[in-house]
């Protein structure tokens, strides 16, 4: 790990531990609660900000997120009810059940089946796409709305994040099979990088990711976040959604696709990004 982000780890760590005594001071001196807590967030924003330029860190943008302010551990989409299963803070990461039917995952495969190519990824210092050892899968794009079941699961993402469905890059298929792996990576683009300029003007950074599983691998393929120590088995119908307000390893949202072991994994992606995706 790199020096700027412990310490931006550490003086995380810091203002959760001071905020904990300093509330109970506050509230042994008299203080309500509420106003106690409100007072601390607003220091402890300023705190985050000073350390945050001290550090240079990117300032942080607007990002897509699911509200799940009443506890539930159901989330009634409009056309679907999807479980909650596990929900984290930092980095933020929700998993969902029954987010997909399994018809909605298999004519995802069978429209995908045809198109799918070796993954490509990025050149960093041309904008290119290559490819490359890292990601050994293979995929696909649809665009946005080709076909029904693609507008019918991009309306229920953007009710589920509250964010325009248009601001979503069109959906990616990927097929892996036994060996096959992504290997741990940011979705968001280095903005240091010589290709940052093209990837940034259709919309701006990606801020969110959606993975939605198209089926189950028998063994491996799981989506880890190693930063957090996190691995998420793929469950058919099921998505994890993770965002990042900065495009730096401070998001602490490093993740890659392990290794299958036995059987295929067909996984969907969504990215979405600040503003209209062009
Ligand atoms: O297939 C996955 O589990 C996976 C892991 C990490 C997919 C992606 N990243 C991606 O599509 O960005
Ligand atoms: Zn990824």
């Amino acid at each position: 790990m790199t020096s700027d982000i412990q310490q931006w780890i550490v003086s995380q760590a810091q203002a959760g531990h001071a905020a904990t005594s300093l509330l109970k001071a506050m509230c042994d001196s008299g203080w309500q609660e509420e106003a106690a807590l409100e007072t601390i967030q607003k220091t402890l924003n300023q705190f985050l900000e000073q350390r945050s330029v001290a550090l240079n860190l990117p300032a942080p943008v607007a990002v897509p997120d699911i509200s799940l302010e009443d506890a539930a551990n159901t989330l009634n989409l409009g056309d679907r009810v999807v479980g909650v299963v596990m929900a984290m803070q930092v980095p933020r990461v929700v998993v969902l059940s029954g987010f997909l039917s399994d018809e909605e995952c298999q004519a995802l495969i069978s429209a995908a089946a045809p198109r799918m190519q070796r993954s490509l990824t990025v050149d960093h210092q041309t904008g290119a796409d290559q490819v490359h050892a890292q990601r050994t899968s293979h995929g696909m794009f649809f665009s946005r709305g080709e076909n029904e079941v693609i507008q019918r699961i991009e309306h229920r993402l953007a009710k589920l994040l509250n964010w325009p469905l248009e601001n979503g890059e069109g959906l990616q298929v990927l097929r892996y099979q036994p060996g096959h792996e992504y290997k741990p990576h940011y979705d968001y683009f280095d903005p240091n990088e010589p290709s940052a300029a093209s990837v940034l003007a259709r919309g701006g950074q990606r801020v969110a990711t959606v993975l939605m599983y198209l089926n189950e691998p028998t063994r491996g393929g799981g989506t880890t976040f190693p930063s957090v120590n996190l691995e998420i088995s793929p469950q058919k119908g099921s998505a994890v959604f993770f965002n990042y307000d900065r495009a730096h390893p401070v998001s602490r949202t490093l993740h890659g696709g392990a290794p299958v072991r036995e059987g295929e994994k067909w996984v969907a992606t969504k990215w979405l990004r600040e503003r209209e995706f062009k």
